[in-house]
């Protein structure tokens, strides 16, 4: 398999992944694909970006556990979506083309011994009911 070929079956691993919980879908046309921004739809709120942790250890965990430690009270208990972005440049994750785990149950994962070298520095967000949100930060 070639680079470009493994690169499309991620993506193609991520669009069945994200259609199951009715999340965006990637449009694939032979080399070029497009990255949609994950949609948080009417009375919700994307919460602010949470970097709670970093990938010198054994990876870069931003899951729902880690976040409600780090943040406390700022991530309501069900997000809709989940939004997850490179530290560095705040590209979306797919571009960084690392194997990842992401849920709105979860949260996102990247594990160092998945990936050849380091994982990235990633940061996410979630979508949360607005009056959820709004009474957390008030
Ligand atoms: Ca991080």
């Amino acid at each position: 398999m070639t680079e470009g070929q493994h690169f499309l079956r991620s993506v193609a691993d991520h669009l069945l992944d994200t259609s199951c919980h009715g999340e965006k879908i990637f449009l694939i046309t032979n080399s070029q694909f497009f990255i949609p921004v994950p949609v948080c739809g009417n009375g919700n709120t994307w919460t602010q970006f949470f970097d709670a942790d970093n990938p010198s250890a054994t990876g870069d965990y931003e899951t729902i556990a880690l976040i409600n430690q780090v943040y406390p009270g700022k991530l309501c208990p069900k997000p809709t979506a989940i939004d997850v972005r490179l530290v560095s440049n705040s590209a979306p994750y797919q571009t960084a083309n690392q194997v990842v785990s992401i849920s709105t149950s979860n949260g996102f994962a990247c594990v160092n011994s998945q990936n050849s070298g380091q994982c990235k520095d990633y940061k996410a967000r979630f979508c949360c009911p607005s009056s959820t949100y709004m009474s957390i930060i008030d």
